[in-house]
């Protein structure tokens, strides 16, 4: 998915979290992309709340404003007592905070680009030290501020963050509910760079004992995972193998032919693609294709999907992703397949659970993502999972893996409400898979 990124660099960003107190910055315009003009500034920042601004120029200099009051276009004079103006110089001198830029007007709410008296942007701007004279904007952003809020008094769901070994132990005896399946076979599908692989590579370590890095992870402006995986886990070096095979996909991306395509993620969740198959967004699998699995029994098609969306970008995902997601749902659901929602990075997304990760069921604010993505998914708040995988970390950590544990635990239960959906003959084991699916060749589909 192409996101919108932010110019500010480390340092600017904690310079002006500096101004701002305990909140996080979303970024919702950047001329550069939305285009330089008064109505696409007002078409993604109109009635977003308090915002902040960062204009940029050639000399280096980062200066805006910002106001808790929205912008509504009302063509009225705003009070707003919170209001400032600020100027982040480069060399690291402390930033310049004007406060009460105004003692009764803080921003004129015009149609125009946005005008602070002393400051108008979008527009030829004027005063001297906030930007060194320079004012051709090389850039201008506008991020909504949002307040982190407290810690809830209750966490909004128990974790058992004591009870690292029972899940362990419940999660590698668990046995499918069918008698001919050994494991269940879960998939990870998301947007690139949401965690998939990552998400893996540390269950793996959970249950090997030590950091591992099976899957080839990072970031890249596409896809870094191109194969379809369909990987084992094993308990402990030379252990057992734990009952879950967890298959990793190519990154979503918004626009056809790009990104994991979804006629192949539906033939993955009919077990039709096999283990190492090279995805290719321009060509889809089909019949013939190398790689192609007609057989597909119960064990290899897929019991649960779990869709993984990066935690900090929950609000920029684009219509487009959110049609691609919701045209992914519709037929995982007329496949009867259980879904999960994990939202990764968690810690990035809130210094709460930085800090502390028993908090992250307790964060105002991932409480408030919860159910933005669970209101923008369509899928129940209690199906929604918060982790963090292991990323910068070289040991182990006992909250991580409660985490992770907990979201293992739960694939495992949907995995039996999966078969608890599918007609199965007990005699012989027999199902005729997805037959009701057009383009689905339901007679080869049978178990054995
Ligand atoms: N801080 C933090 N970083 C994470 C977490 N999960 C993943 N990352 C980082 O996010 C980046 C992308 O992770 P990947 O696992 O490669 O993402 P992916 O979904 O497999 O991406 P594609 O294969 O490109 O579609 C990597 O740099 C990871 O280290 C997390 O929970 N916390
Ligand atoms: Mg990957």
């Amino acid at each position: 998915m192409p996101v919108v990124t932010s110019s500010l660099s480390e340092d600017q960003q904690k310079d002006l979290l500096s101004l701002l107190g305990h909140v996080r910055l979303h970024l919702l315009y950047k001329a550069s992309v939305h285009g330089f003009t008064a109505l696409a500034f007002h078409s993604r920042c109109d009635w977003q709340g308090p915002t902040v601004i960062a204009a940029y120029n050639a000399a280096g200099f980062v200066f805006g404003a910002h106001t808790s009051q929205d912008y509504t276009q009302s063509g009225v004079e705003v009070c707003d007592e919170k209001a400032f103006l600020y100027s982040i110089q480069a060399g690291g001198n402390t930033p310049l905070r004007v406060a009460g830029i105004h003692t009764k007007c803080a921003f004129n709410d015009n149609n125009a680009g946005p005008d602070f008296g002393a400051l108008v942007f979008l527009h030829e701007n004027a005063p001297a030290e906030m930007h060194g004279e320079d004012v051709a904007l090389t850039e201008f952003e506008v991020y909504r501020v949002e307040g982190l809020g407290d810690l809830l008094a209750k966490p909004w769901r128990n974790i058992r963050w004591n009870e690292e070994q029972q899940l362990m132990k419940s999660i590698i005896s668990y046995k499918p509910e069918v008698k001919s399946v050994q494991q269940a076979r879960v998939v990870l599908v998301g947007p690139v760079g949401a965690g998939k692989s990552t998400f893996f590579n540390s269950v793996n370590s959970m249950f090997r004992g030590n950091m591992t890095s099976q899957a080839i992870a990072g970031t890249a402006g596409k896809s870094v995972t191109t194969q379809f995986r369909a990987y084992n886990i094993k308990a402990g070096k030379g252990g057992g193998v734990v009952p879950l095979i967890l298959c990793d996909t190519m990154g979503l991306e918004e626009n056809a032919e790009v990104g994991l395509d979804i006629e192949d993620l539906i033939h993955i969740l009919k077990g039709n693609v096999k283990d190492r198959y090279l995805l290719n967004p321009l060509t889809p699998i089909q019949g013939e294709t190398p790689g192609f699995k007609k057989q597909a029994t119960l064990n290899d098609v897929i019991h649960c999907v779990v869709y993984v969306v990066d935690t900090c970008k929950v609000s920029l995902l684009s219509q487009k992703m959110l049609d691609k997601f919701a045209s992914i749902r519709k037929k995982t659901n007329h496949l009867g397949i259980p879904q999960i929602l994990l939202m990764t990075k968690v810690d990035e997304a809130c210094p709460l659970a930085a800090e502390d990760l028993q908090n992250v069921y307790r964060s105002v604010y991932l409480q408030r993502k919860a159910r933005e993505l669970s209101e923008s998914f369509g899928i129940p708040l209690s199906c929604v999972l918060l982790v963090k995988s292991y990323s910068a970390e070289l040991e182990l950590d006992r909250d991580v893996d409660i985490l992770l544990l907990t979201a293992v635990d739960q694939m495992l239960n949907y995995t039996d409400s999966f078969f608890e959906n599918q007609v199965i003959e007990e005699d012989r084991e027999a199902i005729d898979l997805y037959s009701s699916v057009p383009s689905q060749q339901s007679k080869t589909s049978r178990v054995n």
